[in-house]
């Protein structure tokens, strides 16, 4: 009777592991499919539309090529030694993140008049200190400081 008690135990605590695993499995998915695209375009004014990009690790960006003359080369993120790698001008451009922190690109043409970008992925600024250290011009540099403060504004 007590051998049988616990042998229905395990059962029980077998199913509820398998429950537990197949809700878990469910989180994931729901997970995987919830992970955002945000689409930034070039703009006529030698910007980006979206300057500071907040998203979440696994999220998407695609640039879109809407007026030409521009592209994204990655001047620092969290790992420099893996950046993702220069568009070509006009290109379709896509980049998925899935390492949390600060990264910043510029336009290779424009990106001294100011065209460049931050993407703020996990709301995380560790590495804020390496991105502002990267050599930029006068006018490049002031941009970024803007663009820091909003980043910092709605942290
Ligand atoms: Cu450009």
């Amino acid at each position: 009777m007590v051998l049988q008690y616990i042998w229905f135990l395990n059962e029980k605590s077998r199913n509820m592991h398998r429950i537990i695993f197949i809700f878990s499995l469910i989180l994931t998915i729901s997970k995987i499919t919830s992970a955002e695209t945000i689409q930034i375009d070039f703009t006529p004014y030698d910007s980006y539309s979206i300057e500071v990009a907040k998203i979440d690790v696994g999220d998407t960006i695609e640039w879109l090529p809407k007026n030409e003359g521009h592209n994204v080369e990655f001047l620092g993120g969290p790992d420099f030694d893996s950046l993702p790698e220069k568009s070509d001008l006009n290109a379709f451009y896509s980049v998925t993140f899935n390492l949390s922190g600060v990264y910043l690109y510029h336009c290779t043409p424009h990106g001294n008049t100011g065209m460049i970008g931050l993407v703020i992925v996990g709301n995380d600024f560790h590495n804020l200190k390496d991105i502002e250290s990267i050599e930029l011009s006068r006018t490049a540099k002031s941009v970024l400081e803007r663009l820091i403060r909003i980043a910092k504004s709605d942290s």
